[in-house]
């Protein structure tokens, strides 16, 4: 039975997971707890998490929350070997320095630039001279590693590039400033298990649209490595590709897919947008 995610994709800590999942080849099945309604709240969620937090995994009973303790526990449970989360204790070290970097800075400064979108607000100078900050850490680390964590892709990359992909929506990331960071995105979005970022992503881009009124053009794919089919725009991707499952559990969680690996690479073109905040584009600002 597929470990159950209790999810919502452009959450940057779910998505890291959903990386790790892909990476490992294991199928999970994915239920989304919607947390813009409060769906966190409810009874049953609260059971199993009493953080209210997503993700939460549920293996067959064994309930894990927080994106980190899932994505180790699923690489120590469901790794061929320790790649993903080596043992060596030095590279270890490193690995956990910048997870808890990851946690403990660049979350916190996602989170304030999500829920600020979400009542309209723009962005100010500080959050741009932040999130330059993390750009800055994050190539210092590329000074001595290859990948995030060490010299081999591991969870850390993940959990990194999860946030990343988000921040460079809110503040591009300058190649001629940032080269490592640069190259580095790109060999993750190389990754051939990138495609599960893109439903999040393009959940962000139409959470981020809708809320400062900004119309853009649907994202266009280029198919990698096989030209088998024609793939426009990820709605009509994730209907094509992912099955929906019915849900048997309580009512107030809702059901979504049944997370079916491996799928074919798809690569989007124009995937990081740059998006430019002024009061003006706001409109009619609500605090609500
Ligand atoms: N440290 C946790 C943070 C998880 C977290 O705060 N997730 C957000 C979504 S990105 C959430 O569940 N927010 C709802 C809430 O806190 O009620 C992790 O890495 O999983």
């Amino acid at each position: 039975m597929a470990p159950k995610l209790y999810t919502q994709d452009m959450s940057p800590t779910c998505r890291s997971v959903y990386l790790t999942a892909a990476a490992l080849d294991l199928k999970l099945e994915l239920i989304t707890v919607d947390v813009w309604k409060n769906q966190q709240f409810s009874k049953s969620f609260l059971e199993i998490n009493p953080t209210h937090t997503i993700p939460t995994l549920d293996d067959d009973g064994t309930i894990v929350w927080d994106s980190n303790a899932i994505n180790i526990y699923l690489v120590s449970k469901y790794g061929k070997d320790d790649s993903l989360y080596p043992n060596d204790i030095n590279i270890r070290a490193v690995i956990n320095q910048r997870l808890f970097y990851n946690a403990n800075v660049i979350f916190h400064l996602a989170k304030s630039l999500i829920l600020k979108t979400a009542k309209r607000k723009p962005f100010d100078k500080d959050d741009v001279t932040e999130i330059r900050k993390i750009y800055e850490v994050i190539e210092k680390f590329l000074e001595t590693t290859t990948w995030m964590g060490c010299d081999t892709v591991t969870i850390v990359d993940f959990a990194i590039f999860s946030f990343v992909l988000f921040l460079v929506t809110c503040e591009p990331l300058d190649s001629i400033v940032f080269p490592r960071v640069s190259k580095w995105v790109q060999k993750m979005k190389n990754l051939p298990y990138f495609y599960v970022m893109k439903k999040g992503m393009q959940d962000i881009e139409t959470f981020t649209n809708e809320r400062l009124n900004i119309k853009s053009e649907p994202m266009i794919f280029d198919e990698l490595p096989l030209k088998e089919k024609e793939v426009t725009n990820l709605t009509d991707f994730y209907d094509n590709n992912v099955p929906s499952t019915s849900w048997e559990g309580n009512d107030d969680i809702l059901p979504r897919s049944k997370w079916e690996l491996p799928f074919k690479t798809y690569i989007a073109k124009d995937f990081i947008k740059k998006r430019t905040v002024t009061e003006k584009e706001f409109g009619t600002i609500s605090t609500d």
